[in-house]
């Protein structure tokens, strides 16, 4: 398993001014930053993978459908300009040199109808999310999509719907990625959702109950631990949680107070706690 941490707990758009965090990331034990923005006209990428390989740092790449952009709209146009968007993702991703791109790639963040998603919506997500596939072969990446909590999509909230989605795209590189801040407000059990993913895991966002701290509060990381390595899961797990003070991701996150000292004791008291608790769990089932 390899570690990495999200930039949204810095910055809402990763560019230039923001290169002398990745040194400190290195120095601090990472493996890998999630380079997170939502804007990829002008994004320099080739910039921003000069300054990872420097580090000898690896990356994945991190976005969403945000505003109006949705897979599953009735207007074509919209659909076509969401398509468009994740398209121009997938060719980011590649030029950062990032094998995987994360986040929610149905419906909008925040979207939310009064109403539960409807048989044409599903039916449209499948669709689009399958003419992807092209794309993602050419360009080697695997697009690992997210379901959110019901408060920030109507659309994918469960590891059973994720499952049920990855099934009839039926293209080997479009997964899930597993957030515990979600399926801690939606599943049941969270290592029972997370083993349920099978071979449709690609990506994991650690992210404790209240996106403070990991170790912090009540996710049941030892279970989550085990149930990662029942399914010999060896891809990305990485830190996620929002910079406190910033505007946009304070709304789309529903960030309202500090939810730890800084954003690097989230990062930094988080890695070293899940480190231990990787080696625990390795431990426990030699
Ligand atoms: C949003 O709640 C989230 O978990 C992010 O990964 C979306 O980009
Ligand atoms: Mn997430």
């Amino acid at each position: 398993m390899k570690f990495g941490v999200n930039t949204l707990l810095w910055t809402a758009g990763f560019d230039r001014s923001h290169l002398e965090l990745l040194p400190r990331l290195k120095e601090q034990g990472f493996d890998g930053v999630e380079i997170a923005t939502f804007r990829f006209d002008g994004f320099p990428a080739q910039d921003i993978r000069r300054a990872l390989d420097d580090c000898g740092l690896e990356r994945t790449f991190c976005s969403a459908l945000t505003g109006e952009l949705s897979l599953v709209s009735d207007d074509a146009k919209i659909r076509q300009r969401a398509l468009d968007f994740v398209r121009q993702g997938i060719e980011t991703a590649a030029e950062l040199g990032a094998s995987v791109m994360v986040g929610p790639y149905c419906a909008p963040v925040g979207q939310l109808l009064g109403r539960r998603r409807t048989a044409d919506e599903w039916s449209r997500a499948v669709e689009g999310l399958r003419s992807l596939g092209e794309t993602l072969d050419a360009c080697r990446v695997t697009l690992a999509v997210e379901p959110l909590n019901r408060f920030e999509t109507y659309f994918l909230n469960t590891a059973a719907d994720a499952v049920a989605l990855c099934e009839e795209v039926g293209h080997p590189r479009v997964g899930v990625l597993f957030d515990t801040f979600h399926a801690n407000i939606e599943e049941k059990d969270i290592a029972a959702a997370c083993r349920s993913l099978g071979r449709h895991l690609k990506h994991v966002h650690a992210c404790e109950n209240d996106r403070g701290i990991p170790g912090s509060g009540h996710v049941e990381w030892p279970a989550v631990f085990a149930a990662l390595g029942a399914l010999g899961y060896d891809g990305w797990l990485v830190i996620e949680s929002f910079g406190f003070g910033i505007p946009e991701i304070a709304a789309a996150a529903c960030i309202w107070r500090d939810l730890a000292p800084s954003p690097e004791a989230i990062a930094f008291d988080g890695l070293r706690f899940l480190r231990q608790q990787a080696s625990l769990g390795a431990q426990a089932s030699a």
